[in-house]
Parts: C-alpha cells; structure tokens; sequence
C-alpha cells in the first residue's frame, strides 16, 4: 500500500451513560442530530471535505447501530474508490480498555497505510473543522503532538481536559476533567501525533498495568511529563460535546432563530448522512418572531402547535398538541393534546394522547427510544420508566 501522509481514527465506542436512556440501544455517536443526521456524521463528513481519505472507526459499545448506519462508508466515500472507511470492533482482541487501548488494538490496521501522522477524533462532537488545516499547523510546529483547544464556559471547564500553553502555543500543562479547572482553555479531544512517536507510547502503555489506557487520563499527562513538544491548535469556529441531556438539546436550539449559533448546511461543507435518511434534507422554518422558529423535517405530519423545536424525519403530531422548546427524533408519535416542554423524545418513541412531559431549561427530560408514554404528568426520567412500568404490568 502507498504511505500515507495522515490518516484518521475515529473513536465512536463509548458508552454515553450521561445521555441515558437515549443511549440505552445506540452508541451515543449513533444519536439523530439535527432533523436528518446522526452525531457521527459530522466528524465523517468533517474527514470528507477536509481530504482525510482513510479513517477507521473504532467501535464497542452497542456497535451495532454505528454498523448499520456506517455500512461500507458509501455516502462519506463521494464516489471514490481510493476512499476507506473501515468499521473496527475489537471482536477477537478483547474489549477496549480506554481510547488508547483501542488505537493500541489496531496497530496492524495503521501501520499497513504506513502513516506519517495520525489524527485521532472523537465520534460525540457537533461542529464543522477542516482538519487539513489542523494538520498543516502541527507540521509546520515540528511538534510530536497538536490538540486542537478552544475557550469554554469557565463553568463547563470540569467536563474536559483544561490546557495552558506558553506564548508559542506549546502546552506546559494539561490537567483531564480537574475538580477546579484554573483556566477554561479544554482539549476537544481532537489530536494529531507523529505516526512513529505515538506508536512508541501505545506500545508502552499496552504493557503497562497501572494505567487506564486512556488518551486524557494517561497518555497525555506521560506525554508532557517527558518533556515532548505538544502544540495547542486554538479553533475558532462553533464546536460542542453533546455528551450530556442538556448539552445535546442546547446544541439543538443552536440550529433555531435568525441569529442561529450554527448552520448545519453549508455549500462550501455540505454534510453526509447514509442512504436511508438521505432524501433531500428539507426543512420548514417558520422565521417571523423568532422565538417560535422550529425546524421541521419534511416528513413529518404535524396537527399541533410547534414552537421553537425541531423534529425530524417521520415524527407526527396529533391535533391539540403544543410541543416547545424540545427535539423529537425520527419516527415519535405523538397522540392528541400532548403538552411537551424542554423535552427530548427519542426515535420511535410513543405518547399517548393527553400525556403531559415538562422539563425546565436546566433539566432537560429525555424519553427513550421506543418507550411509552400515557396520560399522567410526568416529572422526571426516572418516573417515566416507572409510571412506564405500572402501565404495562397493569
Ligand atoms: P470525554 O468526552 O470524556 O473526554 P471519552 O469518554 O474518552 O471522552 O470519549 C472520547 C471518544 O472516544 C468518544 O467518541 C467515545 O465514544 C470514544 N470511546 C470511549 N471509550 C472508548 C473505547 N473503549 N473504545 C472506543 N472508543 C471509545 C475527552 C478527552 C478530554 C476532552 C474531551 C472533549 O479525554 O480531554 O476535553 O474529550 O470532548
Ligand atoms: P457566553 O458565555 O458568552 O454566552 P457560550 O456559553 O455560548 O457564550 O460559549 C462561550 C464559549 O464556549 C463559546 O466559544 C462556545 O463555543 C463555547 N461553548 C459553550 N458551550 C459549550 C459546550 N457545551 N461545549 C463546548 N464548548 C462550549
């Protein structure tokens, strides 16, 4: 096979316990975003239009929903036979032990396309980044390792790895998920490395007992403490972890209004989904006052009121129905005079007519994939599953 000069691997098998129970039968890279796509398009159509031509996709837990949706690359491929995307359980190998240990598992696959460098991405993540440009920075830097790095929220700080850097960009601290972050600069957990140093460190880590094999708890940290030159890459543009209830339902009310935090489709980085949701990606957008601005995916048959929510393929509505503020994923049927507030209903969900569903905006309520839902107020997920419960037993 030809050298490469970078290749990607795509991290999409964690389990996503924070976002249960959408992830009780999906890997939560598998999770419907945005009307039409699920999260995982975003990082494949991001490697697409940026020129990464080979990418293997590491999964474990519940693969089976990222197999079926990945299937053989086709629509992230463009129509080139000299594009590879590979679906890689760990099958034989074992589990996965952390994110390291999976790259570490795969080894063989890498070295075959002979890579210089080796970009490693995360299958949770919302945003549009062209990684060729990422790629060009830690070139020209010479350094063993780039991360691209943004500011956020100082609240939100503790969810990531928190970096500082000196005047030249490289890190000189790194601390993973800190109970008291001292700055608010994170680590996206989007990395390139030195095909041949990375691979050294794998191999260290493989044997090495007491560690988590994890790039932020352990690789990383090691990495610094002996002195190699990691770069921080600051990104400018829109980019959030959905790896939480809310964070997932705010990245949804950032497609909404006129002054949208971030556009899914744009001409110059269109996006990729699979063949089975890949009609035309059609939204009603009711703009006037902007609080009521919805996206509405063209399938759905909606009798109710919809305010500033968006619904995605398949989703019907039944008369008396006010759904705000929430996203109901593909195929939900909502009866009549259902009331839905800060809510998100998950794929093939069903709620009876009358069903009431409140959330609030910092508690953002989840119902799962295929549950059930009737007629009796419900406040929170855990009641859900319990009023579920007494229903059906009853
Ligand atoms: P987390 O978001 O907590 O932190 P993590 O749980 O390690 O990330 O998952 C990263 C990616 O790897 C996800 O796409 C997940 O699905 C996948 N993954 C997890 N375990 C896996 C396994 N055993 N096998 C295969 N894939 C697996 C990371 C970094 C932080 C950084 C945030 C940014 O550790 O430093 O700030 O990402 O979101
Ligand atoms: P403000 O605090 O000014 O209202 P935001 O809270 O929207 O702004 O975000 C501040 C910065 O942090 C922005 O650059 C934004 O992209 C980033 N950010 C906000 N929320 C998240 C999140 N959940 N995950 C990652 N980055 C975020």
């Amino acid at each position: 096979m030809n050298k490469k000069d970078c290749i990607a691997m795509l991290l999409a098998g964690g389990e996503g316990r924070r976002l249960a129970p959408l992830t009780s039968t999906l890997a939560k890279p598998a999770v419907p975003f945005g009307g039409h796509y699920r999260i995982i398009d975003f990082p494949l159509s991001n490697c697409l239009n940026s020129g990464i031509d080979t990418v293997g996709v590491l999964t474990q837990y519940a693969a089976e929903s990222l197999h079926e949706h990945i299937g053989e690359g086709t629509p992230w491929k463009n129509g080139s036979a000299d594009r590879e995307i590979v679906l890689l359980p760990p099958g034989e190998r074992g589990e996965y032990r952390g994110t390291a240990d999976a790259i570490t598992k795969n080894i063989e696959f890498i070295d075959q396309h002979d890579p210089e460098h080796v970009l490693i991405l995360s299958g949770d993540h919302i945003y549009h980044m062209d990684y060729a440009e990422m790629l060009e920075a830690h070139k020209r830097s010479g350094a063993d390792a780039t991360l691209s790095v943004m500011e956020v929220p100082l609240n939100e700080a503790h969810r990531f790895g928190i970096v500082t850097t000196d005047s030249n960009l490289r890190i000189v601290e790194f601390n993973e998920k800190p109970a008291k972050p001292m700055s608010s600069l994170a680590s996206m957990g989007i990395y390139v490395f030195k095909w041949s140093y990375l691979r050294s460190y794998l191999l260290n880590d493989g044997d090495n007992d007491t560690s988590g094999h994890d790039f932020g708890k352990d690789l990383l940290p090691l990495m610094l403490n002996d002195g190699s030159q990691v770069n921080a890459y600051p990104f400018a543009g829109y980019w959030r972890d959905v790896g939480t209830a809310n964070s997932l339902w705010e990245a949804h009310m950032d497609l909404l209004g006129e002054d949208k935090a971030f556009e899914l489709n744009k001409s110059e980085w269109p996006m990729h989904t699979n063949r089975q949701a890949s009609r035309p990606a059609l939204f009603r957008r009711t703009l006037a006052p902007s609080p009521i601005s919805s996206m509405v995916h063209e399938t759905c048959v909606n009798e109710g009121t919809v305010k500033h929510s968006v619904l995605f393929r398949g989703v019907q509505i039944g008369k008396g129905s006010m759904i705000a503020d929430s996203v109901i994923m593909p195929d939900a049927q909502i009866g009549r005079n259902v009331k839905i507030e800060y809510a998100i209903v998950g794929e093939n969900a069903v709620i009876r007519d009358g069903a009431v569903i409140k959330g609030t905006p910092d508690d953002i309520l989840i119902i799962g994939p295929h549950e059930t839902v009737y007629a009796k107020p419900v406040i929170n997920p855990q009641s859900v599953r319990s009023l579920q419960d007494t229903y059906e037993t009853a």
